[in-house]
């Protein structure tokens, strides 16, 4: 799926770094979605059966995403957490065939075990929506593995998901919360080239932080670190707080799937505003939103503006 557009070229765009170990093209990095799980919040069930996630994840390569990210354990909102050994019965075999047929696989776990065993049979990259904070030897795993690492901002387990969800200044606490774990990690030995920073839309978030952290990404982006901003994932895709601002005028919410359009939008949007990737459940859609923001990307840049 790469086109003419897409060739790296020697000037990558502003915010759009290349993390090594992972595709380089000159626009935001599309990570499509495999939950392999029986209750995600968006899509729990569907992909359950580990024939149906690898042909759903050949499908989303052969639609264009860049990579395809496996996890086995749901996050949605009163989430109960699943025993390490059903985590592993659910991802390895999904994992093991969308990466044998050459394709990025991420794992999406909190376990460094997970992970151990994802990178073994074949993933390239680990997503953490805690951070590294829910496996106290998951950073000095990643370390050793020497792969790209999302860290994630999260308050807590998904049991209690809005427990945690007060905040005064919610860009500046989460950017700060982000730093910290950034460092903890860097300094637990992850490499700061492979350290990728989430603002973590949803997680202990209300509808008005998770819009306010969208409108602020490059701050979050810049944390005080290091002068060059940190790559940024955002996992906008079918999240509730799109359900709740389309809802029709009786208060019904949008339905997960009715959100898709809305997350197109939201794709050009933060990838405008420097995303180095988005996680999304769709898509099509989502590869032409991205491939359009670098083609204007790249005229402003031409302009010097
Ligand atoms: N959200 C979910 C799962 N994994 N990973 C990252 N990095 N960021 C997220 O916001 C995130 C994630 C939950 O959404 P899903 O159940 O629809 O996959």
């Amino acid at each position: 799926m790469t086109g003419a557009d897409e060739q790296p070229s020697a000037e990558p765009l502003a915010g759009l770094r290349h993390v090594p170990g992972l595709p380089a093209v000159p626009r935001s990095l599309v990570m499509g979605v495999v939950n392999v799980t029986p209750d995600s919040f968006s899509d729990g069930g569907t992909w359950f059966d580990p024939d149906k996630a690898i042909t759903h994840g050949l499908e989303l390569v052969s639609q264009g995403a860049d990579i395809v990210d496996v996890g086995g354990e749901s996050t949605r909102p009163g989430a109960h957490r699943v025993p390490a050994a059903d985590e592993l019965a659910r991802v390895i075999p999904v994992v093991t065939a969308l990466a044998a047929a050459g394709n990025y696989v991420s794992i999406d776990t909190m376990r460094a075990e997970v992970a151990s065993r994802a990178l073994e049979a074949g993933a390239r990259m680990v997503n953490d929506v805690s951070g590294g904070l829910a496996d106290p030897d998951m950073a000095t795993f990643v370390a050793g593995a020497q792969v790209p690492y999302v860290v994630m901002h999260w308050r807590g387990h998904s049991i209690d998901m809005y427990g945690p969800a007060t905040y005064g200044d919610v860009v500046a606490e989460v950017r700060e919360e982000l730093a910290r774990r950034v460092e903890a990690v860097v300094s637990a030995g992850v490499d700061p080239a492979r350290v990728i920073i989430d603002p973590g839309l949803g997680f202990a978030k209300r509808p008005e932080h998770n819009w306010s952290l969208l409108a602020n990404l490059q701050e979050i982006a810049n944390l005080p670190l290091r002068a060059e901003p940190f790559p940024l994932l955002v996992a906008a895709s079918r999240k509730g707080f799109i359900g709740k601002l389309l809802a029709a005028p009786d208060g019904q919410q949008r339905s997960f799937a009715g959100s898709d359009d809305a997350t197109i939008a939201l794709t050009a949007l933060v990838a405008a505003a420097g995303a180095w990737c988005v996680r999304v459940h769709t898509v099509p859609g989502n590869v032409d939103a991205v491939r359009v923001v670098a083609r204007l990307l790249q005229e402003r840049v031409a302009a010097g503006r």
